[in-house]
């Protein structure tokens, strides 16, 4: 195999044009292979092979500075960058990361899994090599859906501005996840669809310089008919007008135009934009056909495209998930409100919110990769009387952390977050997990924050939220279902209303309060059940509301206790946990027990989801030992 020859881009650099092709394809099978086995972005990171292969076979990285945009289709740069041989630990724990990561090769420039930052980065860096009077390249590859994210737009208007050297490498497959959707996607779409322009642009000059000097009127009005017929007939105008040399559209899969192009262009010294186009899922014929179920997979049968299920997972009966419980809520109550309207930024698979475009065409919003955007726009929907709901993944909504407080919360508009994937996620990793949104929001005033313990208390709480009407609301649930919770039975809340900051007692004892928000307390009812067998009685106590508190019986349950322990699935740094003891100050006993369980101050890695809460501490074993040890140890010492 080529690929076996290859363990840096120099290797690369010794094939000659014609082996390009059999090793795109060597690359595109090893990537089924591993991605059928652990899962992963599979479609993006197809469409790119040949655009990875051509970017460093011109480049000299790590000299040369390449960054990739979310950084899910850049499994190939992985494959040529000496990490061959680790490739099929890929998304497991302590093996490859499924994105850049920085920590893992000095051929990734950034960490990255957020979309729509390259370009910022890449200009800084670009500012800082010439600063430094230093001498390399430097390239942003992006998406055509993340091209529509703020921050990039962002950083065009500012790389037009200063004109150093930068190259950016529009890869665009007119896909986000599923189709690419806005303006800029129509404008990418007439580019590719439109007759070919470079021709008849240049018989335009030709004529134009042709044209008699009959006085300044005439000239005048010639200028003006080429910039009215260069807007329609230049493709990409739109980057020429923002400071950019546009190149393309080319086909990006094809391993000779890429090459060629990139060696013409790579040493222009202006910001370059080439326009490459490629096709999602490319090479495997499944993907090709529907991309979108493609991009994020997880184990797969290579033969039919169909999913591999876990042990028994076919024959067990499956709970729906919290994100499905939200899909078919949102469709009952939208039913009934006519004022409920949903938003969704690029993502409406993923947050359950496409079964809803389908029932509510009109009142469903898809904003593209924008979150930003998507908080800002659901202000104007509230402002004007309607009841938006935004449903995005707890760490996309980091993007919208100034929107939430200004746009949203100052005013006291009634939105409605739908925080999905709250938690640690798994594979996903480093820039996935959900770990800030309590943190985050526990401190905005006016905003009601709540996480339910299973999917029947989510429905309850989405139904009080959207009949609250006073103000902010967010609930948080984490990825998966009851599935894939601890086996405890799911508790029946029938009768037990969701009431504005009132938690609930799960099990009354009297020697430990526990205090648990989310799905945690199930972890918690089982860690109680192995703490009575300790001779430890837990009082667990589901908070159900992170803001407001229900101090009233969580005081009242520390005072008969004295012991207090906070569980939590997100940072304990400024999270619930903390929350509880602000409240507690000063009107407790000085000398109770009292210890915060949550995920530690640091960015978690990748990898199986049970693995890492045990490894953070979080698991059903690990939160009963930290308990026995703080309350024995206290114990002992107020006999001493
Ligand atoms: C800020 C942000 N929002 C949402 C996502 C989720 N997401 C990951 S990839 C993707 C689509 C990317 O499309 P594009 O940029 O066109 O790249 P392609 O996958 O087509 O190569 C989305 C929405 C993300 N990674 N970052």
């Amino acid at each position: 195999m080529l690929l076996d020859t290859i363990n840096n881009p120099d290797d690369l650099k010794k094939l000659s044009l014609d082996e390009l092709p059999s090793l795109a394809q060597e690359i595109r099978d090893t990537i089924v292979k591993i991605v059928a086995d652990s899962g992963g972005h599979l479609a993006s990171s197809l469409g790119a092979v040949e655009l990875i292969i051509g970017i460093h076979y011109i480049l000299n990285a790590p000299q040369d500075k390449i960054i990739w945009d979310v950084g899910h289709q850049a499994y190939a740069h992985k494959l040529l960058t000496g990490r061959r041989d680790r490739f099929h630990t890929l998304r497991k724990i302590d093996g490859l990361s499924g994105f850049p990561n920085k920590y893992e090769s000095e051929f990734d420039v950034f960490t990255t899994g957020h979309g729509s930052t390259s370009i910022s980065c890449a200009l800084g860096m670009v500012a800082a090599r010439n600063l430094e009077a230093e001498d390399y390249r430097v390239v942003a590859v992006i998406g055509d859906a993340s091209l529509g994210g703020g921050m990039a737009f962002e950083a065009l208007n500012h790389a037009g501005h200063i004109r150093k050297k930068i190259l950016v490498i529009l890869n665009d497959n007119e896909m986000s996840i599923s189709k690419s959707v806005g303006a800029l996607s129509k404008y990418l779409n007439r580019i590719l669809t439109a007759p070919i322009y470079n021709k008849v642009r240049k018989d335009i000059e030709n004529l134009l310089k042709r044209v008699p000097r009959f006085g300044f009127r005439v000239i005048r009005s010639a200028k003006r008919l080429e910039e009215g017929l260069k807007n329609l007939l230049v493709p990409g105008m739109l980057f020429e007008e923002l400071g950019f040399r546009y190149f393309g559209p080319i086909d990006g899969n094809d391993i000779r135009t890429v090459v060629g192009t990139l060696r013409n262009i790579i040493d222009m010294n202006e910001p370059v934009l080439l326009h490459v186009v490629t096709k999602k899922g490319k090479g495997y014929p499944h993907a090709e056909k529907i991309p979108e179920k493609f991009h994020g997979v997880s184990s797969f049968d290579i033969s039919t495209g169909e999913k591999l299920y876990a042990r028994d997972e076919k024959t067990t009966e499956k709970a729906t998930s919290f994100t499905e419980v939200f899909s078919e809520v949102i469709i009952d109550v939208a039913g009934t409100d006519e004022k409920v309207v949903a938003i969704t930024a690029a993502m409406p698979e993923g947050t359950g919110l496409d079964k809803f475009s389908r029932a509510f065409p009109d009142r469903f919003f898809d904003v593209g990769m924008a979150e930003q955007h998507a908080v800002g726009f659901a202000a104007g929907l509230a402002r004007a009387g309607l009841k938006p709901v935004v449903a995005i993944y707890s760490t996309f909504l980091q993007r919208s952390y100034d929107q939430i407080i200004h746009d949203v919360c100052l005013q006291n508009l009634n939105v409605i977050f739908m925080l999905d994937r709250a938690g640690l996620v798994g594979e996903d990793g480093l820039t996935h997990h959900g770990l800030f949104d309590i943190a985050y929001l526990r401190n905005i005033p006016q905003i009601v924050a709540m996480a339910p313990k299973d999917e029947i208390e989510l429905k309850e709480m989405f139904k009080f939220a959207v009949s609250y009407n006073k103000g902010p609301v967010a609930i948080r649930y984490p990825r998966g279902g009851s599935y894939s919770l601890p086996s405890h039975q799911r508790i029946e809340v029938r009768g037990r209303d969701i009431e504005l900051g009132k938690a609930e007692i799960l099990k009354e004892g009297k020697d430990v309060t526990i205090v648990g928000i989310g799905y945690m307390s199930y972890v918690l009812l089982d860690v109680a059940a192995l703490l009575l067998d300790e001779g430890i009685d837990c009082e667990v106590i589901n908070a159900r509301f992170i803001k407001p508190l229900d101090m009233e019986l969580i005081l009242g349950s520390i005072l008969k206790t004295e012991k207090l322990f906070t569980v939590e699935e997100g940072v304990v740094n400024g999270g619930f946990g903390s929350s509880i003891l602000e409240a507690i100050v000063g009107k407790v006993p000085q000398d109770i027990i009292i210890k915060n369980i949550g995920l530690p101050d640091r960015f978690i890695e990748h990898g199986d989801r049970d693995i890492l809460l045990d490894r953070c501490g979080l698991s059903v074993q690990k939160i009963k030992e930290t308990i026995i040890s703080y309350a024995k140890n206290r114990d002992r010492q107020r006999k001493m």
